[in-house]
């Protein structure tokens, strides 16, 4: 309710000077997605108290947190994860691009690469949506962003609705690249960064 109140009064300023306003809203890790097949590693927050599931592993807030992680060395394991929308309606205008963001580094010195991916739902099921992978992590942790800037099932800018858990899913996939390098990432944390205009 907060939320619609400060859009509520965005909104009538920005009728007043006729301009549209980009803005952007953060969701964090929800739930497990389709996909576990990596393992968790690492205490459960705050206190190291129990270890880390899979989605406690990555849900850390703030999102620079090493304190534990999702992390594979096994070519094709993917991992998803689904995400809190605050409230889908807060997104009163077009949406220009979802941005998924990943604290990453790399497996081993062996093993760094991993590709971002989506898994979107409709009413006939789930489909799986990969980006280019990333090959070069390295042993330091980073901050690495994948943008989606169109819905991939679509090929049309996102919709609020879409973003719902019930049909969104993101995270990754450990994958070789031209055997060059070998599979392999850990991940720290995952979030999405939803740009939108107000109408
Ligand atoms: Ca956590
Ligand atoms: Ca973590």
């Amino acid at each position: 309710m907060k939320n619609k109140l400060l859009i509520n009064l965005f909104f009538g300023i920005l009728v007043m000077t006729g301009s549209a306003i980009a803005a952007s809203i953060d969701f964090y890790p929800l739930n497990d997605g389709y996909y576990t097949d990596w393992w968790s590693w690492g205490w459960n927050e705050p206190f190291g108290i129990g270890s880390c599931s899979h989605v406690t592993c990555v849900d850390d807030f703030p999102v620079l947190n090493t304190f534990n992680v999702v992390e594979s060395n096994v070519d094709m394991a993917k991992e998803t994860f689904t995400f809190r929308t605050t409230d889908p309606t807060v997104i009163l205008g077009n949406i220009n691009y979802v941005m998924v963001s990943y604290y990453v580094k790399e497996f081993s010195p062996l093993y760094t690469c991993m590709a971002p991916m989506l898994r979107l739902y409709n009413s006939t099921g789930g489909t799986d949506y990969f980006a280019s992978p990333w090959c070069s992590l390295t042993s330091s942790f980073m901050i690495a962003n994948q943008i989606w800037a169109t819905n991939p099932a679509t090929g049309q800018p996102w919709l609020p609705s879409e973003l719902d858990p019930a049909y969104f899913e993101a995270g990754m996939r450990a994958e070789d690249f031209g055997r060059t390098t070998l599979a392999g990432a850990n991940v720290s944390t995952v979030w999405l960064t939803v740009d939108y205009d107000f109408p």
